[in-house]
C-alpha cells in the first residue's frame, strides 16, 4: 500500500480566488449585513457550490430570473454579468440592485457595444450558454456571432470584412483561443481585437501553473466544481500538457481511490472560484493516506490583484458594513 499512495503533493500558485470571486462574495456578504436576510443572487454568484451552500446558509436566496424576487427586494448580479434586459426588467419590480459582475467583464461588454455602435461585426469567442457569453451577446445581439472553433470561423459570412472585431470569453484556454484568433485573422486580416485576448489574468496565470505542474505530476486534481469553465479549462490544460491523468473535484470527498495507485507526484490546484480550505482538506486527506506525503509549493507567478468594490457600497455607513 505505501508504494501506492503519493509521496510529494505539488502545490500550484497562484490558485483559487482571483479578485473578482473576492470581490463578488464580498458584494453577497455587504449586501446580507446591510440589508439582511434575505438577499437574492441572480444566478450562482460564482461557479462553486461550496461558496453557493456557505451563501444560502447566510440568507443568501439564489434564483436563476429576476421575476421570481419579490418586488422591492435586493438582487445581486453573479460575477459572470448580465444583458442589459436583467437591468431592466430588475427596474421594472422595483429591485434594489447590486452589481457584482468582474470589472474584467465590464471591460469586454463596453468592447462590444464600442464595435457595435461603429456598425461593426463582432466575433466573439466563448461556450454558448455559459452565463458570461449570455450576458456579453446581450450587449449587442444584433451584431455578435459566437464561435466555438476554427471550424465555426471559416463557416462566418460577415456583410463586411473590413469592419470585423474579435473578443472573448474570460475562462477559455490560452492555447485553444490563440488558435481561433488566427483563424480569425487569417480570414479577415483588418479584424480588430483586444491586444492578445480578452482571457483574464487570473485565468491565464492558473493555465500557466497547471503546465508547470503537468510536467512533474503523475496525477492532476483540481479543485472547483464541474460548471466552472476556468476549473474545467485547467483539466484539458493539465491532459494537453501531457499530465497522465487530471481530475475535477469539488472537494476530497471526490477523490477516487484508485486514481492513486501507483502514483508518486500529484499536483494540486484549484479553480478562480475555488476557497482554499478545500485544497487544505485534500492535503490533509492525501497526507491521512500516506503520512509520509510531503507539500511541495511551485509558485510560477506572484499575483497581486484586486478590484475596488462597487461604489454603492463603498458608501455604505460603516457600523451597517461591519454589522
Ligand atoms: C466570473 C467570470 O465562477 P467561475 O467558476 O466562472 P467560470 O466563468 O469559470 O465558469 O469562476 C470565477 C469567474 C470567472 N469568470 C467568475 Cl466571468
Ligand atoms: Fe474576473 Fe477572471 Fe476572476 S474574469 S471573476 S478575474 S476568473
Amino acid at each position: 500500500m505505501a508504494d501506492s499512495v503519493p509521496r510529494t503533493i505539488l502545490l500550484a500558485a497562484p490558485r483559487g480566488f482571483c479578485a473578482g470571486v473576492d470581490r463578488a462574495i464580498e458584494i453577497v456578504d455587504i449586501a446580507l449585513q446591510h440589508y439582511g436576510a434575505p438577499v437574492y443572487v441572480r444566478h450562482a454568484i460564482v461557479h462553486n457550490t461550496h461558496v453557493v451552500a456557505d451563501l444560502e446558509a447566510k440568507g443568501a436566496i439564489f434564483v436563476e430570473d429576476e421575476d421570481e424576487v419579490p418586488e422591492g427586494m435586493p438582487i445581486v448580479f453573479s460575477a459572470h454579468g448580465i444583458p442589459p434586459e436583467v437591468r431592466e426588467r430588475s427596474a421594472a419590480r422595483g429591485l434594489e440592485q447590486i452589481d457584482a459582475t468582474c470589472p474584467l467583464v465590464t471591460k469586454v461588454h463596453y468592447e462590444a457595444l464600442e464595435y457595435a455602435a461603429k456598425g461593426m461585426s463582432i466575433i466573439l469567442i466563448g461556450h454558448e450558454g455559459h452565463q458570461e457569453v449570455i450576458g456579453t451577446m446581450g450587449q449587442a445581439p444584433e451584431s455578435i456571432n459566437l464561435v466555438e472553433t476554427p471550424e465555426d470561423v471559416a463557416a462566418l459570412d460577415l456583410p463586411d470584412p473590413d469592419r470585423v472585431a474579435y473578443i472573448s470569453q474570460t475562462t477559455l484556454s490560452v492555447d485553444e483561443t490563440t488558435g481561433i484568433i488566427e483563424a480569425i485573422k487569417e480570414k479577415y486580416p483588418a479584424a480588430r481585437g483586444p491586444k492578445g485576448d480578452d482571457i483574464c489574468y487570473a485565468t491565464q496565470n492558473r493555465q500557466d501553473a497547471t503546465k508547470v505542474l503537468a510536467d512533474r505530476s503523475d496525477l492532476i486534481l483540481v479543485v472547483g466544481s464541474q460548471n466552472s469553465s476556468n476549473s474545467q479549462r485547467m483539466v484539458e490544460v493539465a491532459l494537453n500538457h501531457g499530465a497522465p491523468a487530471a481530475h475535477l473535484i469539488d472537494d476530497a470527498a471526490d477523490i477516487d481511490p484508485a486514481w492513486l495507485e501507483g502514483v508518486d507526484t500529484i499536483g494540486l490546484t484549484s479553480g478562480a472560484s475555488a476557497p482554499d480550505v478545500l485544497v487544505s482538506d485534500v492535503i490533509d486527506h492525501l497526507q491521512a493516506l500516506d503520512r509520509g506525503a510531503e507539500v511541495e509549493r511551485l509558485t510560477v507567478v506572484d499575483e497581486q490583484m484586486h478590484f475596488a468594490l462597487p461604489a454603492k457600497l463603498r458608501n455604505l455607513p460603516i457600523a451597517a458594513v461591519t454589522g
